[in-house]
């Protein structure tokens, strides 16, 4: 018996995401678990058409520096972008510092895309252990990459907003 339960599910719409511009910033702090999911990001944002030429990738030191390199990168030359992710890894260790990063950083990647008025896609992996951050970043044999979830997230809510605006 297989149910799948968590995930974004099936798409009801077939996107077309070669129109679009996307922005991808991410953290430095733990780096395996970040290219690959970087990768399955990028992999699921070309599976809807979206040109390589048009994915813009910029790197932070860490996870703490993501909201702020976000609106950055998305106030930068390099856009206008349509939609941006936001990229790291937190894995908790013996002192409270990945308490305060994963509630500040979450909460300020909500807001940030309602001052930017933009979708900001939330790809902050909040483990326990490293091997939690490799199995949800499809380094481990058999499961999951979240970067791709986080790749469609972009172009179905890239795509909702814009039809939005016209
Ligand atoms: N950044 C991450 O992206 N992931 C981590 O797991 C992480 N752990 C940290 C643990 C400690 C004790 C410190 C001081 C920083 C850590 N950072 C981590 C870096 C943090 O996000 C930020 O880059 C620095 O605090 C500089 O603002």
């Amino acid at each position: 018996m297989s149910h799948q339960i968590k995930g974004v599910g099936k798409l009801d719409t077939a996107y077309d995401g070669s129109n679009l511009k996307i922005g991808i910033v991410h953290a430095r702090w733990n780096s395996t678990v970040i290219d690959a999911l970087i990768k399955g990001a990028i992999e699921k944002l070309k599976s809807f058409g979206v040109k390589e030429s048009n994915i813009v990738v910029s790197s932070v030191p860490g996870s703490y520096e993501l909201p702020f390199g976000t609106k950055v990168l998305s106030e930068s030359k390099e856009g206008p972008f349509d939609a941006l992710i936001s990229i790291g890894v937190l894995i908790k260790g013996e002192t409270m510092h990945f308490e305060y990063i994963s509630e500040s950083v979450s909460h300020a990647l909500m807001k940030l895309q309602f001052d930017l008025n933009k979708p900001v896609i939330f790809g902050l992996l909040t483990c326990l252990t490293e091997e939690q951050a490799l199995a949800r970043a499809g380094v481990v044999e058999g499961s999951h990459n979240h970067g791709e979830d986080w790749g469609a997230a972009a172009v179905e809510m890239a795509i909702k907003h814009n039809a939005n605006k016209n």
